[in-house]
């Protein structure tokens, strides 16, 4: 095995280059294996194999620096660079991060999670390294997905202006989750099946230079040949913008991204390096179905399936389901999303009502602004987005929706915590970012029939307004709880008397397993369902103050601006003669791991809240 020679960075360089294609098989097959059983991002991955190794064959780690844009893409990089024991644990509580981590390995010179950033902080560490006088190869490497964010726009439009070298990988597998969208994804597949053209010209030539009347039919074709070339030229948007292309090469093919990575570190400025690469490669199901094998379950190798069949319905297929209901009851329904069409639930709405969906690529900030436009033109637009995504749609929620007052929904899935994907994509942020904005609206439902509610709620609501709910499996308890939703009502679901739990959303379940441990131990325990988050029902918290001793918030969000707060800002106005607990989680980064673990870490598990809640009572 070539591969048990790889124990750190710089090793791929002693092997031969006859075994290059070798280790990459090798790389593969352990890749499949591992992320069968753990999970994680497989086609990607699969798909950035050689390319990954032409890097570490061009460059000199620690050194020399690549910023992997979202990082998902990132793991041939972390075995070659030791980290292979890693993937016993990878995306594992205490595990090994399936993103670049700086405190995982020097190699990792910067973290990302979220797309369309590597440019910006490329060029960063390029201009670092200059000031500092230090010589070292800075690459970022991003993907055609990527580069439909905003992000990487603002950043080339700064390379151009820059001296020193600074190499920007395309890597271009024509996928972004599902399929690229957009212009620029048009712009790259022309430069593709230009090549292609402009090789089988090549190929007519050949045969045509071997006969004597063939030359000068050559000759007025290579005239024809450099008109054409104006046109179809690879790479003139980046080449006018004033960077320096370089391609399309093919990315499984390392003696020709050798040559071309050896030419681009010669460049004085930044330079493009178009590769050609096939999402999922060497595994026929993820070559197949690349969206499937983006992000994996644990499955089986043979045939691709996953391990775990899905039993319950999760929120994200309620929300899909009612979405198709309200798309036929309303005719100026529509519906966004930011390239996240399968992972949202928007696909069956797309196919059902494909002239009012919208797939704007890895562009959450355009979205909100594009629907803010939808809504000021008559049209009731829902944008369905992951909680994390949205935090980069701050101002245009605040500045372009909320000013304005516009009928904006937002249908926020993955709020919460999210699990294996760590720090870069917890949910649990929104609370705080949205309820801070004037006119907003935020409503989490505690099962799927209130989501479902909410969802027809939000749509017949003349304002902007929020709707959160976690990712997985939907809560499908406390049926008989189906009071009509009203703009800021809570509800009681348990009225008793001395402690009173508040709960929201995904909390209520927890709610009631405190409630029972309570009970037990012969406390009178009532819960209130919040719905809303804001407005607060202030009604209803004093009534509460009044036949309770004790009141306990609940929430999957941090502590700061949470609903927590709101309570006790509140409480505190009326100076209310009880004491308030505030469930939340505290203020630090939350890492990877299982749900239930990362919930009794942070303290936001039954038990926990019952031991506090007991701690209170003395
Ligand atoms: C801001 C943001 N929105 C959405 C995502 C979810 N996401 C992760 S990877 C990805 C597609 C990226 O496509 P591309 O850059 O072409 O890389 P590929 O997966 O094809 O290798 C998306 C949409 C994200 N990470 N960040």
């Amino acid at each position: 095995m070539i591969l048990e020679t790889i124990e750190r960075e710089n090793d791929i360089k002693k092997v031969a280059p006859e075994d290059w294609n070798l280790l990459a098989q090798e790389i593969r097959e352990f890749l499949i294996r591992k992320i069968s059983v753990t999970g994680g991002h497989l086609g990607s991955n699969l798909g950035s194999v050689e390319l990954t190794m032409a890097l570490h064959l061009s460059l000199t780690f620690p050194k020399d620096k690549i910023v992997w844009d979202v990082g998902h893409q990132s793991y041939t990089h972390k075995i070659l660079t030791g980290r292979k024991a890693g993937f016993e644990n990878l995306r594992k509580y205490g595990g090994m991060s399936g993103f670049p981590k700086r405190k995982e390995s020097d190699c990792d010179c910067f973290d990302t999670g979220h797309s369309s950033t590597s440019i910006s902080a490329g060029l960063g560490l390029v201009k670092a390294r200059d000031l500092r006088g230090e010589d070292s190869t800075i690459v970022s490497v991003i993907g055609d997905g990527s580069l439909t964010g905003g992000m990487a726009y603002e950043a080339l439009n700064n390379a151009a202006q820059m001296k020193g070298n600074f190499i920007i990988v395309l890597n271009d597998n024509n996928m972004s989750i599902s399929e690229n969208v957009g212009g620029v994804s048009k712009y790259l597949n022309n430069i593709r099946t230009a090549d292609k053209y402009l090789d089988i010209k090549e190929g007519i030539y050949n045969s045509l230079m071997d006969t004597r009347i063939g030359v000068p039919i050559v000759k007025s074709i290579q005239r024809a040949k450099s008109s054409v070339k104006q046109l179809v030229i690879p790479g003139m948007f980046f080449e006018d913008m004033g960077i320096t292309y370089l391609g399309p090469v093919d990315g499984h093919n390392i003696n020709a991204m050798l040559k071309v990575f050896k030419e681009a570190k010669r460049c004085k400025t930044a330079v493009i390096v178009h590769v050609i690469t096939q999402k999922g490669k060497g595994f026929a199901p993820a070559e197949k179905h690349p969206a499937r094998f983006h992000g994996a379950e644990p499955f089986d190798v043979n045939t691709g399936l996953p391990l775990k069949q899905k039993t319950k319905s999760n929120y994200t297929d309620v929300f899909s389901t009612v979405m198709c209901k309200l798309g036929e009851r309303y005719d100026n329904v529509v519906a966004i999303t930011a390239a996240m069409p399968d992972g949202t639930g928007l696909k069956r709405f797309r196919n059902m009502y494909p002239e009012r969906f919208f797939d704007v690529g890895i562009a959450e900030e355009h979205a909100v602004t594009f629907a803010a436009g939808l809504a000021a033109g008559g049209m009731k637009p829902v944008v369905a987005v992951y909680s994390s995504f949205l935090q980069r749609a701050y101002d245009q929620i605040l500045h372009d929706v909320c000013i304005q007052n516009l009928p904006v929904v937002f249908a926020i899935d993955r709020a919460g915590l999210v699990g294996s994907d760590g720090e870069t994509h917890q949910g649990i942020f929104d609370l705080s970012y949205l309820s801070s904005i004037p006119n907003m609206h935020i409503m989490a439902p505690k099962n799927k029939w209130e989501l479902s509610d909410m969802l027809k709620f939000a749509v017949a609501f003349n304002g902007p307004i929020a709707l959160r709910y976690p990712r997985g499996e939907a809560y499908d308890g406390l049926r008989e709880y189906r009071d009509i939703i009203h703009l800021g009502k809570a509800e009681w679901i348990y009225r008793e008397k001395d402690i009173a739990l508040v709960a929201v959303g995904s909390m209520v379940k927890t709610a009631l397993t405190v409630r029972e441990s309570l009970l037990k131990k012969g406390h009178s325990c009532s819960i209130i369902n919040a719905r809303f988050v804001k407005p607060i029902d202030t009604e209803i918290l004093d009534d509460a103050v009044r036949t309770h001793r004790y009141i306990v918030t609940l929430e999957e969000n941090v502590a700061s601006g949470g609903f927590g707060e709101k309570v006790r800002d509140y409480l505190d106005g009326i100076q209310a003669n009880v004491r308030l607990l505030n469930i939340n989680i505290p203020d630090e980064y939350v890492e990877h791991g299982n749900v239930d673990i990362l919930r009794r870490e942070v303290g936001i598990d039954a038990e926990t809240i019952e031991r506090r809640i007991s701690e209170l009572l003395g």
